[in-house]
């Protein structure tokens, strides 16, 4: 049998600090890969889809034939997209790619065509109660050498914002055993966001890129609106301003504003995307390795994003484990249209189950040199900290109306 024969599968969920769902593939000669399959809040779909529905399909399969697997996994299932299939197909794909990488001696961004760029321009989340203590925050950001810098306040007359933590450096949105429930306004909101602008600007000046995530709050009109509020102090973009099941409403934001438009964390496929980006109604893609069928499906979005001068941003939140992350900066620093990473550190807890390359410097992230990913996953420790149920909140408006979170 050929030694990069897949012998042995295994999903590996554990939490430390937050859930994560691996997949680990081993080779007839003891060679693995290690791909990410994390569904914040969905995590046992996925690992139940791999475990009882992939795994028994792949044992006896070349892991070198990435693209066949691939199609196998996507056209074989007859049940095509959707979140749970795709980060499913994403853990397959992540851990064959690092496997080929592993078996050539390469870091894998070299077999991706090598380095397109000195490293991965971030962004950091500067959040706070107050826009004081978002400025603060930012501050601190910027100090620490970051040239890209999201910005979220909490919101006057709302308890709770999307965005705001407690803690200074991680936010974790699943925060309870069952749904918490926030409160939404869009007309408290709309007026916050300006100021919060305004105020960074006159703190940190002209030479540092300011992104705002709106999580898909508002209609397509209202979007407008805040695109144009903003205009004065040059966005680099504003996020998920509507929910784009609609991609058809970005036509109304567009006609509108020239403030930057990024979406996509939520989006599975190139079909979610296909029509944004042929009429050039958004200038990122946030769609990312695990939730958008790995480093295979993603590069054919970014070169179909790349045919109209869209830019990459992918989704990196604390839910994208360090598996995605270095997945994510290898085909980053590969790519022609790479725009920006988003990057939230992850807890001590996370960085220890997960040893990894990569590394942060001057504002840009580098994926490092180790063959492969260079991320692995201690099995002994993952085992330390088991899986706990945990939801992301659900958004009501102040009439009790149910609304996007
Ligand atoms: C972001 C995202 C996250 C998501 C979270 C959901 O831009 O980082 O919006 O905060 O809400 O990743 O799982
Ligand atoms: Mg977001």
């Amino acid at each position: 049998m050929p030694a990069s024969t897949i012998a042995d599968i295994r999903t590996i969920t554990c939490s430390p600090g937050r859930n994560f769902v691996t997949l680990k593939i081993v080779c007839e000669d003891g060679t693995y890969g290690v791909g990410d399959a994390t569904l914040n809040g969905r995590e046992l779909a996925v690992a139940s889809y791999l475990a009882d529905h992939v795994a028994p399909c792949l044992i006896g399969r070349d892991a070198h034939r990435i693209e066949d697997i691939w199609q196998y996994l996507y056209r074989g299932a007859y049940w095509r997209r959707g979140p749970v299939t795709m980060s499913a197909i994403a853990a397959v794909d992540m851990a064959l790619w690092d496997i080929k990488a592993k078996r050539a001696g390469m870091p894998l961004y070299q077999l991706l065509g090598g380095a397109a760029r000195e490293g991965c321009m971030v962004y950091g989340h500067a959040n706070g109660e107050t826009i004081d203590d978002t400025i603060e925050a930012a501050r601190d950001y910027a100090a620490q050498g970051y040239r890209a810098i999201r910005l979220q306040a909490g919101v006057p007359g709302l308890a709770k914002t999307y965005g705001v933590s407690s803690d200074r450096y991680f936010y974790e949105p699943a925060d309870a055993d069952l749904p918490s429930e926030a409160a939404w306004a869009t007309h408290k909101y709309l007026p916050s966001v300006a100021p919060l602008f305004a105020a960074a600007r006159d703190a940190l000046g002209w030479d540092v890129h300011l992104l705002h995530d709106v999580h898909h709050r508002l209609t397509p009109i209202e979007a407008a609106r805040l695109g144009k509020d903003l205009e004065p102090f040059r966005p680099f973009w504003i996020e998920d301003p509507v929910p784009a099941e609609n991609q058809q409403g970005f036509r109304l934001i567009r006609q509108h504003t020239t403030t930057p438009i990024a979406v996509g964390e939520v989006f599975n496929s190139i079909w979610d995307a296909k029509q944004l980006i042929e009429e050039q109604l958004i200038d990122y893609i946030r769609a990312t390795v695990v939730h958008a069928g790995g480093i295979t499906h993603l590069r054919r979005i970014a070169a179909l994003a790349d045919l109209y001068r869209i830019r990459t941003g992918c989704h990196g939140a604390t839910d994208l484990s360090p598996v995605s992350m270095a997945a994510a900066l290898h085909f980053g620093l590969s790519i022609p249209n790479f725009g920006v990473q988003e990057y939230m550190r992850h807890t001590e807890a996370t960085d220890a189950v997960f040893p990894h390359a990569y590394r942060f410097a001057d504002g840009m992230m580098h994926p490092g040199d180790a063959p492969g990913l260079g991320v692995d996953i201690d099995e002994a420790l993952a085992e330390t900290h088991p899986y706990r149920r945990a939801y992301l909140p659900v958004n009501r408006l102040e009439d009790g109306s149910m609304h996007d979170w």
